[in-house]
């Protein structure tokens, strides 16, 4: 993988989606290994950017985006996306971040939005419901209104742009601590906010496989703890864990702030707690590996400036009035080509695609991507 400037990774990560199949439907198939895209990025990644300036019915508008928090690299790089997708097709994008990881900093984010007159809001939500009512008032002021990554309620947005489907992860993550721990032994989740859609679903979805099916009979999930997607609450609440359940095999992450932290606890005090979750390669390198040495056999991930891509194709299609976020709805952008599904809560989604596989063999190319 060469390092180039964000424009370069955008059209390589880009690529990096495409050769895994754009996840134009709900059925996105098995868990992705990233090793099997990595091969196709340089060499495609000429035609990414000889398309970049030909989205699909362009942007004259103003574009927001309100991700989660501010100080996350995965928010910053999910923003990145968005950015350059918006500014490729020839739109303004604005990107504001909320003084908080709370619903109650969205909703002085969006009110602030909505008196802007901007052309539409994308949101990675703080919570499920709390922001119906202003995302309501959104749309009744013509703005047209999606959620990514982590989304609102139905009534609450025209779509959602997921980065894969919630019983994908959920599978995956289960399956890997499954794996670690040997199918058997405590284990703990280290979670974001509370209240984050994102993270309860996948969390939920963890549960339901373990009630569901008899193979997981032998894993207890002991606690489910929030660092709050802060990097020192994180860290507190790794070593609380440890301290609470001394025969605890396994945590698990699906933060790329929580997973962070743990790592490096557990790493630095040679921990036989083993980790996994989601994680960016570029904060996780270090830290995933065989043998004692390591505290992460592997993880998972998907391209968070894809997904923030997405987020902005999927903005402007609403603004242009190519999709209204209907089921069956089809567009086609940079990414490839989408189809809007019904989501698991009622409403509709448009799927980044399968989540990958971070591991030894591939970590190292990936680190430079995101
Ligand atoms: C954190 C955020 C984000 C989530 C990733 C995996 O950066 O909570 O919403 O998608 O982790």
């Amino acid at each position: 993988m060469k390092k180039k400037l964000l424009s370069g990774l955008l059209c390589a990560a880009m690529v990096g989606t495409l050769f895994v199949g754009c996840g134009s439907s709900a059925d996105t198939g098995a868990t992705e290994d990233a090793g099997a895209s990595t091969e196709s990025t340089d060499t495609a990644s000429t035609d990414a950017e000889a398309t970049t300036d030909s989205a699909a019915g362009g942007a004259t508008g103003t574009y927001a985006l309100v991700p989660k928090s501010a100080g996350n690299p995965f928010n910053e790089k999910e923003a990145d996306g968005f950015t350059e997708a918006i500014e490729a097709m020839g739109g303004t994008a604005v990107v504001q971040y909320p003084e908080s990881a709370t619903a109650d900093a969205q909703i002085t984010v969006i009110e602030s939005l909505i008196s802007q007159g901007v052309d539409s809001i994308c949101v990675a939500a703080n919570d499920e419901n709390a922001l119906q009512s202003v995302l309501e008032e959104a749309m009744d002021a013509g703005i047209k209104v999606c959620s990514v990554d982590s989304s609102v309620n139905k009534d609450s947005r025209a779509v959602h742009c997921n980065q894969a489907g919630v019983d994908e992860i959920g599978l995956a993550l289960i399956d890997a601590v499954y794996d670690i721990s040997g199918g058997e032994g405590q284990f703990a989740i280290l979670s974001a906010t509370s209240q984050a859609t994102n993270q309860n679903a996948w969390i939920d979805s963890m549960k339901s496989y373990m009630e569901s099916d008899s193979k997981y009979a032998n894993l207890e999930l002991v606690e489910v703890a929030y660092g709050d997607d802060e990097s020192q609450k994180s860290t507190d609440q790794t070593q609380a864990l440890l301290q609470k359940y001394p025969d605890l095999k396994v945590i698990c992450s699906p933060t790329t702030v929580g997973i962070a932290a743990a790592a490096k606890v557990l790493q630095d005090q040679g921990s036989s707690v083993k980790l996994t979750g989601l994680g960016l390669p570029s904060e996780m390198a270090a830290y995933i590996g065989d043998g004692d040495d390591f505290s992460c056999p592997y993880m998972f991930l998907w391209n968070p400036i894809d997904l923030g891509a997405l987020g902005a194709y999927t903005s402007v299609a609403l603004v242009n009035g190519e999709i209204t976020g209907a089921e069956g709805d089809t567009f086609t952008c940079e990414l490839g080509d989408y189809t809007v599904v019904s989501a698991a809560d009622g409403g509709t989604e448009i799927i980044l695609g399968a989540p990958f596989k971070f591991d030894p063999s591939n970590i190292d190319e990936w680190k430079e991507v995101y």
